[in-house]
């Protein structure tokens, strides 16, 4: 058994301690889950975002994360994260692998027992979803062995089918 988890619904709806939210390095909202968190949450959302300390308007760049209260969601945290943009990126594999690895240490960091993500990157950042899941899944795995419960959320039924895939592929379940 792992602590690992793949459900297909709404991140919006997620109660685990931290949402983990695929923003861009400015971190003021967006399209995409991004948004979706940003409206499920309110204003207060924003506010916390902005301050943030920002260096020239980045204040997450490529493959960091920073963590906010939540406002209005369930959960106590929102971690930022920003993947890489795939067809950008020097290297999305090493981008994409820091994304998840720091979003879940700073989750470690504050206490969080339990943690719900999107699939970063995979929409208007257009990272391939089989090479995606392989990485979300491998990372997540370590955290998940010392007992963080890592819970992803699939929007659609071809993301989860391929993360179930991944997971029965890289963890014995
Ligand atoms: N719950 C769970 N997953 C969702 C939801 C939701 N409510 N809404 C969308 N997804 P994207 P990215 C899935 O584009 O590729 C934003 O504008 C969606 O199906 O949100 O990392 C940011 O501000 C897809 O599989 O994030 C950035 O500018 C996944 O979430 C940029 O997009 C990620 O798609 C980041 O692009």
């Amino acid at each position: 058994m792992s602590n690992i988890s793949i459900v297909k619904d709404d991140i919006t709806s997620a109660s685990q301690d931290a949402i983990v939210n695929a923003a861009n390095p400015k971190m003021l909202g967006g399209g995409g889950v991004d948004g979706a968190i940003h409206r499920a949450a309110g204003p207060k959302l924003l506010e916390s975002c902005k301050k943030v300390k920002s260096i020239d308007g980045v204040r997450c760049p490529f493959g960091e994360a920073r963590i906010t209260l939540s406002g209005d969601l369930h959960s106590k945290y929102v971690i930022h994260t920003v993947g890489p943009i795939y067809r950008q990126a020097q290297n999305p594999e090493a981008t994409l692998t820091s994304a998840y690895s720091n979003a879940l240490q700073l989750a470690v960091d504050n206490g969080c027992q339990s943690i719900a993500f999107p699939a970063i990157s995979c929409g208007a950042y257009g990272y391939p979803l089989e090479e995606a899941a392989r990485i979300a899944i491998c990372t997540a795995l370590p955290f998940a062995a010392d007992g963080l419960e890592v819970v992803f959320y699939m929007f659609d039924d071809k993301l989860t089918q391929i993360w179930k895939d991944a997971l029965s592929r890289y963890v014995l379940t």
